[in-house]
């Protein structure tokens, strides 16, 4: 990592060595564990936006009267982190509605004002010590509930009518204070709900610099600032915000080495406790930790416990059941770095040493996966899962043969022993062979975002690469791309996929014949890897023409198909 490239971000850290240290350790963890919890748990409705709407305010603020957690047990909850494979542990001690989990001097609206009456965070601080395992605070920077910060709700669309933001902040500032104190040393001091209006830079780079005062390895994520850029989560290090790391919601980050990341993402669907959530099956949860770490991220994976205090046991199964396997395969995840093959729907790699894993979870036809070649010389090459592997450097391709049938259900886990460190090898796209008919052909398109050709093109949807896209303005909502196959071709099969962007509402496949374009297969909405299968067609000059889109379409990859 470059160090100028990240120090604007660090500014005001009072210890650099101390600091960079704590950045590297906590990023060689790789996998944590989130939790939400608090008196919302009675209701089964979400932690960060029910207040005031599926529950009533004045309700909402005082279901801690009934709030009593029985069943907590701090060394279960750490011992499912510990079971799990997890090496750290954020807990929301306060949220966006003000409550706090544990005894603090500065309010009353707290743990010991519940009928529990016992100090939470501090049982659940010493049982992940015992276990090695770093402990870590959420604290919400927006507060619904407290009477002196000036909204009242998601959004911030209420406003109290009194209020007093720089007491607000010396609230702030008091609590994270007694958290560090009485609880820490805390690994992370995980902000949140900074994006409301009465935060400002200032306030982040202020609160930024006394945290670090106070203990100056203690890690703050970039929701300290004002430069996140929406669920992706990233902070662009111009603006001046400080914050040690970017944070994904809900999604996987893309690759990123030079700028450490977490992504945050629940078991179920809620962070906080739902009964009955739709939970992510073993392979979703393994497939994420894989794909996350293999783009040099970690993990921060949630659970909601319930408001008797336990965490359900089918989820503490599923923790489990990840823990299990990387007891297994957890050498290529700890401690690793992302790459040098980015990951994809192929797969992902880290490295460690001299030593490449990867991780093959798509299996290529043929069972040949196909790598760009690396300027190493491949010393060994094995298994760790079942089945026999050989590798070939040549023609700038590296060619794993994998075993004949898949050695695990989650991933193939490859072993690559090169004759130099991995780390300093430049990371490469693996790119997708689409077998498509449309690859690297003549496109044009009606628009593209800000005439930006290079970028944003109509050949980058014919690429193969997952990193590029065809992109047009904003406010366009019809738009096509036309492919010239170079000679008539049959085609039966179109594949588009626009990701998460879900844009499109209707589109229409079109082929020229007789200086005539006629509708090949009409379809509705594309979204991420849409398939379509049509009577197959022969012409030169295919057109995707989107009909009618909600903003400006993008498209990742149009593949046409015999
Ligand atoms: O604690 C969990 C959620 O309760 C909390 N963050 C995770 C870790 C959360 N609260 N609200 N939200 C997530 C969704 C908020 C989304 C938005 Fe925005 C706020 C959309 C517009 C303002 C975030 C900030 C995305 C763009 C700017």
């Amino acid at each position: 990592v470059s160090g100028t490239a990240l120090a604007s971000f660090a500014e005001g850290a009072a210890d650099p060595a101390a600091h960079a240290n704590a950045i590297e350790n906590w990023r060689e963890l790789r996998f944590g564990m989130f939790i939400h919890w608090g008196p919302v748990a009675l209701t089964g409705r979400e932690i960060g936006w029910s207040r005031g709407k599926q529950t009533p305010a004045e309700k909402y603020d005082g279901l801690y009267k009934q709030f009593n957690p029985v069943k907590f047990n701090a060394a279960e909850w750490a011992e499912a982190a510990k079971a799990a494979g997890m090496k750290y542990l954020v807990i929301t001690a306060k949220h966006h509605d003000g409550f706090c989990i544990w005894d603090s001097a500065y309010t009353d609206y707290d743990i010991m004002s519940t009928p529990y009456k016992k100090d939470i965070l501090k049982e659940l601080a010493e049982e992940c010590r015992k276990r090695d395992i770093l402990f870590c605070t959420y604290y919400s920077i927006c507060d619904w509930w407290h009477p002196d910060y000036p909204t009242d709700s998601p959004g911030g669309r209420g406003k109290k009518a009194q209020h007093d933001m720089p007491r607000y902040v010396e609230y702030l500032n008091n609590q994270t204070t007694e958290l560090i104190n009485k609880y820490g040393p805390i690994g992370i001091m995980w902000f949140d709900g900074e994006w409301e209006h009465p935060w400002t830079k200032e306030y982040g780079n202020d609160l930024y610099r006394s945290l670090k005062a106070l203990q100056p390895d203690i890690v703050v994520n970039n929701r300290v600032g004002k430069g996140r850029h929406g669920m992706a989560g990233t902070t662009k290090q111009d603006a001046g915000n400080r914050g040690d790391y970017d944070t994904p919601e809900q999604r996987v980050g893309g690759f990123n080495r030079e700028r450490p990341w977490e992504t945050c993402m629940t078991i179920c669907r809620q962070w906080a406790w739902k009964p009955n959530d739709n939970m992510k099956s073993l392979k979703q949860c393994l497939q994420t930790l894989i794909q996350t770490v293999g783009g040099d991220g970690n993990l921060l994976f949630n659970v909601g416990p319930t408001a008797e205090g336990i965490i359900e046991k089918r989820q503490v199964e599923r923790l489990k059941g990840m823990g299990a396997w990387l007891e297994q395969y957890g050498d290529g995840i700890y401690g690793t770095r992302g790459g040098p093959f980015k990951p994809g729907k192929w797969g992902a790699s880290t490295c460690k040493g001299k030593d490449i894993t990867l991780f093959v979870m798509q299996r290529p036809s043929g069972g040949v996966l196909q790598l760009p070649d690396i300027n190493a010389k491949i010393e060994k090459v094995e298994t760790l899962t079942a089945g026999e592997v050989s590798a070939t450097q040549a023609d700038g391709m590296l060619s794993i043969t994998l075993p004949t049938e898949p050695g695990d259900e989650i991933s193939d886990v490859i072993r690559l022993k090169l004759d130099r460190n991995a780390f300093d090898l430049a990371p490469v796209v693996v790119r997708h062979v689409s077998h498509s008919l449309a690859y690297g052909k003549a496109a044009k398109a009606s628009n593209v975002y800000r005439k930006q050709n290079a970028q944003y093109g109509p050949a980058k949807a014919l690429d193969d690469d997952p990193e590029t896209r065809w992109a047009t303005d904003a406010g366009v909502h019809s738009a096509w791309l036309e492919i010239d196959l170079g000679e008539a071709k049959r085609v039966g099969r179109l594949h588009v996929d626009e990701r998460e962007w879900n844009r499109v509402q209707s589109y229409q496949l079109e082929f020229e014949d007789g200086g005539e374009w006629k509708v090949a297969h009409s379809g509705k909405k594309i979204g991420a890897g849409h398939e379509a299968a049509f009577n197959p067609v022969t012409a030169r000059r295919f057109r995707l023409n989107i009909l009618k889109a909600t903003d400006g379409p993008t498209l990742w990859e149009v593949h046409l198909l015999p």
